[in-house]
Order: C-alpha cells, then sequence, then structure tokens
C-alpha cells in the first residue's frame, strides 16, 4: 500500500469519554486517591455526562476541535461469558454467587479516554497513517475489561484502513501493562510537524508491580512495543520513569503531575525519577517546572492542577483548562495567578471547569480526553458523526437528560432495569453518533 501524502495542516482534536450511563463510586482503583476515598458514595451520572459535555462546549467555543469517544456496554456480555456466566445474566443473579464482581463489570470507566489508547499522529509515522493502541489497562481489574470494547470501537470510528491503523492491544500480562496516553507526551512545533514522543513508565517489565506503596501502572516495555509497532523514529523516542514519590503520592498516571502541548513540558520538580536527564534530552522543549515550594506534591495531587489540558488558541497563545479545584487550593490558585501575568510563561490563560463527579473518581480534564492530531483529510475519513458541533451537544444533553438516571448508589448496579437502561440508552446513542455498528460486539 503507498503512504498517502503527508500534510502541511492538521489540527489536534480532542476525544472527550461521554460519561456512561453506570457512573458509580466503587473504590475500585489502588492508588487513586479520589476513587479509595469516595468508595460507596452515590454518584449522579447525569450530571457527570453533562459537566463533561458542559467542557467540550467550551472547547468548541475556544475554536478547539472536539470528538466524542462513546461509552461501553456494561455489564460485557463477552466479559461475562469468559466468567462463566451466560451473556443474559442479570446482575442480581450475578451478585448471588460473587458480589464482588458488580462493581467490576458495571464501572463507566472508559469515560477516562486519556486511557483508551496511545495515538501516534501521521506525521511521525514511517506509513503515514494514524496509529492506534488501545491499553490493556490490566493493572486494575475493572479497567482490564475495556480494551476489548475499545478496541472495536476505535476500528469503528478510524475505519479507513487508508489512513488509520488500529493495532489489538498488547497482552494482558503484567510485563505488557499499558495505561496509554495518560503515561505519553508528544513535542511537536506545529501538530502537523514530525513529534518526539515521550513515554513514560512506572517499572521495568520483570520488577514487581508494587514495590512501595501504590502500583506502578505502566511497564517500559509496553512504551517499547508500541513505538515499534507505530513505525516512530527511534531518534525521536525518549523513554522517561515516573518517580516513585509521586506514585506513592498518588499520582498513578504521570498525566497528574505532568502535561505536554507542543514544545511545552509543564510539570511538578517531583514527577519524574530522573528530572535533569529528561529535560537534557529535550532538546529546545521549554519546561515549565513547578517546585515542590510553590506547590507541594500533595497540592497538585489533590488538585490536579497539571490533569489540565494545555490547549494552543487561533492566537497561537496557551490555555490551560483545569479543574475548579486548583481555585480552592491556595499553592496552585497563587500558582496560576503567576504564571498567566509572567512573560516567560506560556500559560497566557486559565479556564476552569466542574468535573466534580469525575474528579471524584480520579478523573480530570486531561482524564475525560484522548488526543487525535488529524489532517483535514483523515478528519474527512472518520466513520459516522463524532466530531461534535452545538448541535450534536445539545443533542447529547438532550439524550442524556432523558436516560440518565440523577442518582446511584453502589446497591443499584445490581438492579436489573439498570442495564436494561444502559443497553437502551447506548443502542439510541449509535443512531444519534450515525454508526449503526457501534454496539455490534
Ligand atoms: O484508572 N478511576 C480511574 C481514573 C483514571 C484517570 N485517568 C487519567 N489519569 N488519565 C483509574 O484509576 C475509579 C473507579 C471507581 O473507583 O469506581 C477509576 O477507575
Amino acid at each position: 500500500m503507498s503512504s498517502p501524502p503527508r500534510s502541511t495542516n492538521a489540527a489536534e482534536v480532542n476525544f472527550d469519554g461521554l460519561v456512561g450511563p453506570t457512573h458509580n463510586y466503587a473504590g475500585l482503583s489502588l492508588g487513586n486517591r479520589a476513587s479509595m476515598g469516595n468508595a460507596g458514595a452515590t454518584s449522579s451520572p447525569r450530571r457527570a455526562a453533562l459537566q463533561g459535555l458542559a467542557k467540550m462546549r467550551s472547547l468548541i467555543d475556544l475554536g478547539v476541535p472536539q470528538g466524542i469517544l462513546p461509552p461501553q456496554i456494561r455489564p460485557d456480555p463477552e466479559i461475562l461469558a469468559s466468567l462463566g456466566f451466560s451473556g443474559t445474566v442479570s446482575l442480581s443473579e450475578v451478585a448471588d454467587t460473587q458480589p464482588a464482581l458488580v462493581p467490576f463489570l458495571m464501572s463507566a470507566s472508559p469515560m477516562w479516554a486519556a486511557n483508551a489508547a496511545t495515538v501516534s499522529p501521521s506525521a511521525d509515522t514511517a506509513d503515514g497513517r494514524v496509529h492506534f493502541t488501545p491499553a490493556n489497562l490490566s493493572s486494575t481489574t475493572h479497567r482490564s475489561f475495556e480494551s476489548r470494547q475499545t478496541f472495536h470501537i476505535l476500528r469503528t470510528i478510524f475505519a479507513s484502513e487508508e489512513r488509520f491503523c488500529v493495532h489489538r492491544p498488547l497482552p494482558g500480562a503484567a510485563a505488557f501493562a499499558d495505561e496509554g496516553a495518560a503515561n505519553h507526551g508528544r513535542f511537536s512545533a506545529a501538530h502537523h510537524k514530525q513529534g518526539t514522543h515521550l513515554f513514560v513508565y512506572g517499572r521495568d517489565a520483570e520488577d514487581p508491580v508494587i514495590s512501595t506503596g501504590f502500583p506502578r501502572r505502566q511497564s517500559r516495555l509496553a512504551g517499547e512495543l508500541i513505538s515499534t509497532s507505530h513505525g516512530l523514529d527511534p531518534d525521536r523516542v525518549i523513554f522517561a520513569r515516573q518517580s516513585a514519590r509521586a506514585i506513592d503520592a498518588g499520582a498513578f498516571h504521570n498525566d497528574v503531575v505532568s502535561v505536554v502541548n507542543q514544545h511545552v513540558l509543564f510539570t511538578h520538580e517531583h514527577a519524574f525519577d530522573q528530572p535533569e536527564e529528561l529535560y537534557g534530552q529535550l532538546g529546545d522543549a521549554l519546561v515549565v517546572e513547578v517546585s515542590e515550594s510553590a506547590v507541594p506534591l500533595h497540592d497538585a495531587i489533590s488538585s490536579y492542577l497539571f490533569n489540565s489540558q494545555l490547549v494552543t488558541l487561533a492566537n497561537g497563545t496557551m490555555m490551560l483548562i483545569a479543574p475548579s479545584n486548583v481555585l480552592a487550593t491556595e499553592s496552585t490558585a497563587a500558582y496560576l495567578d503567576r504564571a498567566v501575568t509572567d512573560p516567560a510563561n506560556p500559560i497566557a490563560g486559565v479556564q476552569t471547569f466542574d468535573l466534580q463527579e469525575s474528579m471524584q473518581n480520579g478523573g480530570g480534564p486531561a482524564c475525560l480526553r484522548l488526543r487525535v492530531v488529524l489532517t483535514d483529510a483523515e478528519q474527512e475519513a472518520l466513520s459516522g458523526k463524532v466530531l461534535a458541533d452545538d448541535a450534536l451537544l445539545a443533542q447529547l444533553e438532550q439524550w442524556v437528560r432523558e436516560h440518565y438516571r440523577d442518582e446511584l448508589s453502589p446497591a443499584d448496579l445490581t438492579d436489573p432495569a439498570l442495564a436494561r437502561e444502559s443497553s437502551a440508552a447506548l443502542h439510541e446513542l449509535a443512531a444519534i453518533l450515525e454508526l449503526p455498528r457501534l454496539y455490534s460486539l
């Protein structure tokens, strides 16, 4: 197959995970302090989905292109079958024999699209196609169930084999543990120019998942394999280890303590194991390192300052899309006040969002989006109606109001009506997005 022509123009499209109808707080993620702290609380799937859609609307208003990554069917009939249940078993029947499985089967965790896949834009790959590897998410039980449907959903949306290549997830073993774009950053002078890829990992393949406090979810080997299968130039691939201090303080993904946009790395002093070595490899990149004295690691993690989207606006300036929690934390609010008036700091503006429903499970603005750099021709090659505009967002808001519960407690997860309602809602969503085979699993 001949390579598609290289483009001189490309946009970074943020595909946000649309929150699914079973969003709940089950305390499933060891090492994620928000998830652990809110176990058993009552959630509001409706509010969660509307908060996510409000963020998407604001990004469109800022001129930043926005895509939709649809939720997954819960429970997944094939996972049920692999656990020895019939595909039509009710969750209350599962609960009769194995109650601990219920929250794993019903989690709406695919909403955190930064963990859906690792993505390499066509400017960087040997065959000139956009490459995707769905993350196996093998470090947590509930999230390990995602990769099967993620593969199917990505193959449905990015179906054009001329433009896109969706790989199989890496095998689900500790040696290959992969959390997708949450541990990956891409430096580039402009989105369409060839970039340099930063793969961040918590441990080597053979190391134990837990050595000190919390699990190291990402193996270095996973990034090595993905960079090769995507056809990246080995001279433009950098590996860096997360600091144990950050992981053990609750930075279960690197995007909790740093974010890359174009030539800028915005990071906490304690994010990386050997920061100076990393910064030395970054060439022309601008490292904006926030010191422990300005923002203690604890505040960075509780406020999610770095789990922000750093976006380039049409006028070339950068804006930080941050959770509103950064305003309630003294050190982060003070830091941002100084940043926007400091000419040496690329953050020229800050817009905050109330994402409380997702935040209470450890998911900030950056967790909710998967960045996909697409040329005009690649945008045209997308299947269905997944690029959001005001009309589509209004339709989705209406759909959420019609189908989502206002409240969901962990006990409600076994209500047989919940799985029925969710399935009906998602099939209607497939029609809205004009992707009839989206849920033909
Ligand atoms: O993997 N929380 C997710 C949050 C993911 C955030 N993503 C990024 N940092 N990119 C996780 O820990 C909690 C589910 C629960 O406890 O019900 C959860 O899966």
